[in-house]
Protein backbone atom coordinates (compact mmCIF):
# COMPACT_ATOMS: atom_id res chain seq x y z
CA UNK A 1 0.00 0.00 0.00
CA UNK A 2 1.32 3.48 -0.70
CA UNK A 3 2.83 5.37 2.03
CA UNK A 4 1.98 8.59 0.29
CA UNK A 5 -1.30 10.76 0.07
CA UNK A 6 -1.52 14.21 -2.47
CA UNK A 7 -4.22 16.04 -1.21
CA UNK A 8 -4.90 17.39 -4.50
CA UNK A 9 -7.17 18.95 -7.36
CA UNK A 10 -7.06 18.08 -11.25
CA UNK A 11 -6.46 21.73 -12.63
CA UNK A 12 -4.70 23.22 -9.61
CA UNK A 13 -1.64 24.15 -11.06
CA UNK A 14 0.22 23.56 -7.78
CA UNK A 15 -1.08 20.39 -7.35
CA UNK A 16 -0.17 19.66 -11.14
CA UNK A 17 3.15 20.46 -9.79
CA UNK A 18 3.73 17.71 -7.57
CA UNK A 19 2.23 15.19 -9.53
CA UNK A 20 4.51 15.54 -12.20
CA UNK A 21 7.68 15.31 -9.73
CA UNK A 22 5.96 12.17 -7.99
CA UNK A 23 5.36 10.65 -11.26
CA UNK A 24 9.32 11.54 -12.70
CA UNK A 25 10.25 9.88 -9.95
CA UNK A 26 8.03 6.66 -10.35
CA UNK A 27 6.77 7.34 -6.56
CA UNK A 28 3.35 5.27 -5.90
CA UNK A 29 0.82 7.69 -3.97
CA UNK A 30 -2.41 7.59 -3.03
CA UNK A 31 -4.91 10.63 -4.97
CA UNK A 32 -7.03 12.11 -2.32
CA UNK A 33 -9.02 15.04 -4.01
CA UNK A 34 -10.28 17.88 -2.50
CA UNK A 35 -12.98 19.46 -4.58
CA UNK A 36 -11.79 24.04 -4.75
CA UNK A 37 -15.82 25.00 -5.01
CA UNK A 38 -17.96 22.32 -3.95
CA UNK A 39 -19.81 23.09 -0.93
CA UNK A 40 -18.10 26.23 -0.38
CA UNK A 41 -14.44 24.39 -0.96
CA UNK A 42 -13.52 21.68 0.67
CA UNK A 43 -10.32 23.13 1.75
CA UNK A 44 -12.24 25.49 4.16
CA UNK A 45 -13.49 22.52 6.09
CA UNK A 46 -11.96 22.32 9.60
CA UNK A 47 -10.83 18.55 9.00
CA UNK A 48 -8.33 19.68 5.87
CA UNK A 49 -7.24 22.88 7.77
CA UNK A 50 -6.17 20.56 10.36
CA UNK A 51 -3.64 19.47 7.72
CA UNK A 52 -3.19 22.47 5.82
CA UNK A 53 -4.02 25.54 7.80
CA UNK A 54 -3.83 27.84 4.84
CA UNK A 55 -6.68 26.03 3.33
CA UNK A 56 -4.80 25.37 0.11
CA UNK A 57 -3.98 22.72 -1.69
CA UNK A 58 -1.40 20.42 -2.11
CA UNK A 59 -1.10 18.59 0.79
CA UNK A 60 1.86 15.64 0.77
CA UNK A 61 1.31 13.23 4.26
CA UNK A 62 4.54 11.28 4.13
CA UNK A 63 5.01 9.35 7.05
CA UNK A 64 3.44 11.31 9.78
CA UNK A 65 4.10 14.37 8.27
CA UNK A 66 1.36 16.95 6.49
CA UNK A 67 3.37 19.65 3.97
CA UNK A 68 2.07 21.88 2.19
CA UNK A 69 3.87 24.91 -0.66
CA UNK A 70 4.21 22.83 -3.72
CA UNK A 71 7.75 23.99 -3.59
CA UNK A 72 8.56 22.72 -0.39
CA UNK A 73 6.69 19.30 -1.30
CA UNK A 74 9.17 18.92 -4.46
CA UNK A 75 12.43 19.76 -2.16
CA UNK A 76 10.93 17.11 0.16
CA UNK A 77 11.05 14.51 -2.53
CA UNK A 78 13.94 15.25 -3.87
CA UNK A 79 15.37 14.99 -0.92
CA UNK A 80 14.30 11.87 0.41
CA UNK A 81 13.75 10.35 -2.98
CA UNK A 82 16.74 11.94 -4.78
CA UNK A 83 16.92 9.36 -8.23
CA UNK A 84 15.75 10.21 -11.03
CA UNK A 85 16.88 13.46 -9.95
CA UNK A 86 14.61 16.54 -10.33
CA UNK A 87 17.66 18.87 -9.63
CA UNK A 88 21.35 19.32 -11.57
CA UNK A 89 24.63 19.30 -9.44
CA UNK A 90 25.63 22.12 -10.10
CA UNK A 91 24.99 24.46 -7.32
CA UNK A 92 24.69 27.60 -9.38
CA UNK A 93 22.52 25.58 -11.75
CA UNK A 94 20.29 24.61 -8.89
CA UNK A 95 20.09 28.10 -7.39
CA UNK A 96 19.26 29.49 -11.50
CA UNK A 97 16.33 26.81 -11.57
CA UNK A 98 14.74 27.91 -7.90
CA UNK A 99 14.85 31.26 -9.05
CA UNK A 100 12.89 30.14 -12.23
CA UNK A 101 10.19 28.47 -9.68
CA UNK A 102 9.92 31.08 -7.79
CA UNK A 103 9.24 33.56 -10.42
CA UNK A 104 6.58 31.12 -11.15
CA UNK A 105 5.18 30.57 -7.20
CA UNK A 106 5.97 34.13 -6.18
CA UNK A 107 4.53 36.32 -8.84
CA UNK A 108 2.49 34.73 -11.24
CA UNK A 109 0.42 32.12 -9.45
CA UNK A 110 -1.34 34.20 -6.92
CA UNK A 111 -2.73 36.29 -10.04
CA UNK A 112 -4.60 33.77 -10.75
CA UNK A 113 -5.65 31.95 -7.38
CA UNK A 114 -9.08 31.36 -6.65
CA UNK A 115 -9.40 33.02 -3.60
CA UNK A 116 -8.10 36.55 -5.21
CA UNK A 117 -10.08 36.20 -8.08
CA UNK A 118 -13.28 35.03 -6.07
CA UNK A 119 -12.11 38.32 -4.11
CA UNK A 120 -12.42 40.81 -7.14
CA UNK A 121 -15.95 39.02 -8.12
CA UNK A 122 -17.49 39.16 -4.58
CA UNK A 123 -15.81 42.34 -3.75
CA UNK A 124 -15.67 44.19 -6.80
CA UNK A 125 -18.26 42.82 -9.02
CA UNK A 126 -15.20 42.06 -11.02
CA UNK A 127 -16.81 39.94 -14.42
CA UNK A 128 -15.16 36.82 -15.58
CA UNK A 129 -13.92 39.22 -18.93
CA UNK A 130 -12.42 41.40 -15.84
CA UNK A 131 -11.24 39.06 -14.30
CA UNK A 132 -9.02 37.67 -17.43
CA UNK A 133 -7.97 41.09 -18.08
CA UNK A 134 -6.37 41.25 -14.42
CA UNK A 135 -4.45 37.93 -15.23
CA UNK A 136 -3.38 38.96 -18.78
CA UNK A 137 -2.21 42.20 -17.66
CA UNK A 138 0.29 40.64 -15.32
CA UNK A 139 0.77 37.44 -16.39
CA UNK A 140 2.26 39.14 -19.64
CA UNK A 141 4.87 41.01 -17.39
CA UNK A 142 6.07 37.50 -16.10
CA UNK A 143 5.91 35.58 -18.80
CA UNK A 144 7.98 38.14 -20.65
CA UNK A 145 10.90 37.60 -18.12
CA UNK A 146 10.76 33.79 -17.94
CA UNK A 147 11.06 33.97 -21.79
CA UNK A 148 13.98 36.10 -21.64
CA UNK A 149 15.29 34.27 -19.45
CA UNK A 150 14.36 30.86 -21.28
CA UNK A 151 17.12 32.30 -23.92
CA UNK A 152 19.95 31.83 -21.73
CA UNK A 153 19.03 28.52 -20.05
CA UNK A 154 16.67 26.55 -22.27
CA UNK A 155 17.38 23.83 -24.61
CA UNK A 156 14.88 20.73 -25.11
CA UNK A 157 13.66 21.46 -21.59
CA UNK A 158 14.15 24.91 -19.10
CA UNK A 159 17.40 24.11 -18.08
CA UNK A 160 19.48 22.06 -21.23
CA UNK A 161 18.20 18.55 -21.81
CA UNK A 162 17.63 17.44 -18.35
CA UNK A 163 14.12 17.35 -17.05
CA UNK A 164 14.16 19.64 -13.03
CA UNK A 165 12.15 21.71 -10.78
CA UNK A 166 11.51 24.26 -13.43
CA UNK A 167 9.85 22.05 -15.86
CA UNK A 168 7.50 21.02 -13.25
CA UNK A 169 6.31 24.65 -12.69
CA UNK A 170 6.79 25.48 -16.55
CA UNK A 171 4.47 23.25 -17.50
CA UNK A 172 1.31 23.91 -15.14
CA UNK A 173 1.69 27.36 -16.00
CA UNK A 174 1.05 26.99 -19.81
CA UNK A 175 -1.80 24.96 -18.83
CA UNK A 176 -3.19 27.90 -16.52
CA UNK A 177 -2.57 30.31 -19.58
CA UNK A 178 -4.75 28.37 -21.90
CA UNK A 179 -7.17 28.47 -19.09
CA UNK A 180 -7.20 31.46 -19.06
CA UNK A 181 -7.16 32.48 -22.43
CA UNK A 182 -3.59 34.03 -21.85
CA UNK A 183 -2.00 34.59 -25.40
CA UNK A 184 1.03 32.67 -25.81
CA UNK A 185 2.57 33.27 -29.36
CA UNK A 186 5.06 36.02 -27.64
CA UNK A 187 7.11 33.20 -25.86
CA UNK A 188 8.31 31.20 -28.74
CA UNK A 189 10.60 29.20 -26.15
CA UNK A 190 8.36 28.47 -23.26
CA UNK A 191 5.91 26.69 -25.68
CA UNK A 192 8.26 24.71 -27.61
CA UNK A 193 9.47 23.39 -24.36
CA UNK A 194 6.06 22.69 -23.15
CA UNK A 195 5.23 20.71 -26.36
CA UNK A 196 8.44 18.87 -25.72
CA UNK A 197 7.49 17.68 -22.88
CA UNK A 198 3.89 16.72 -23.28
CA UNK A 199 5.03 13.25 -25.26
CA UNK A 200 6.35 12.41 -21.65
CA UNK A 201 4.17 9.40 -20.08
CA UNK A 202 4.86 11.16 -16.82
CA UNK A 203 3.10 14.38 -17.99
CA UNK A 204 0.76 12.09 -19.60
CA UNK A 205 -0.26 10.24 -16.12
CA UNK A 206 -0.05 14.05 -14.74
CA UNK A 207 -2.38 16.10 -16.26
CA UNK A 208 -5.46 18.11 -15.29
CA UNK A 209 -7.59 15.76 -17.70
CA UNK A 210 -6.75 12.80 -16.80
CA UNK A 211 -7.31 12.79 -12.99
CA UNK A 212 -9.83 10.73 -10.52
CA UNK A 213 -11.18 13.82 -9.90
CA UNK A 214 -11.39 15.15 -13.97
CA UNK A 215 -15.17 15.77 -14.54
CA UNK A 216 -16.60 14.22 -17.64
CA UNK A 217 -17.13 17.73 -19.46
CA UNK A 218 -12.81 18.23 -19.28
CA UNK A 219 -11.89 14.59 -19.61
CA UNK A 220 -9.23 13.72 -22.49
CA UNK A 221 -7.49 10.65 -23.39
CA UNK A 222 -3.86 11.48 -24.34
N1 LIG B 1 2.21 28.67 -2.99
C1 LIG B 1 1.27 27.60 -2.78
C2 LIG B 1 -0.04 27.98 -3.41
C3 LIG B 1 -1.12 26.94 -3.19
C4 LIG B 1 -2.44 27.41 -3.78
O1 LIG B 1 -2.73 28.59 -3.83
N2 LIG B 1 -3.25 26.46 -4.25
C5 LIG B 1 -4.52 26.82 -4.85
C6 LIG B 1 -4.84 25.92 -6.02
S1 LIG B 1 -3.69 26.08 -7.34
C7 LIG B 1 -5.61 26.67 -3.81
O2 LIG B 1 -5.64 25.72 -3.06
N3 LIG B 1 -6.54 27.62 -3.78
C8 LIG B 1 -7.65 27.57 -2.88
C9 LIG B 1 -8.31 28.89 -2.72
O3 LIG B 1 -7.83 29.88 -3.31
O4 LIG B 1 -9.30 28.92 -1.99
C10 LIG B 1 1.85 26.31 -3.36
O5 LIG B 1 2.75 26.41 -4.20
O6 LIG B 1 1.45 25.20 -2.96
Amino acid sequence: MSQITLYNYYRSSTSYRVRIALHYKNIEFKYHPIHLLNNGGEQHQDSYKKLNPMAEVPTLDHKGIHLGQSMAILEYLEEFFPNPPLLPKDIHQRAKIRQFCENINSFLHPISNLKILQYLEKKHNYTTQEKEEWIHHWYAKGLSALETSLKQTAKSCSFGDSFTFADCFLIPLVFTCQRFNVALNSYPILMQINENCQQFDFIKKSHPLTQIDTPESDRRSL
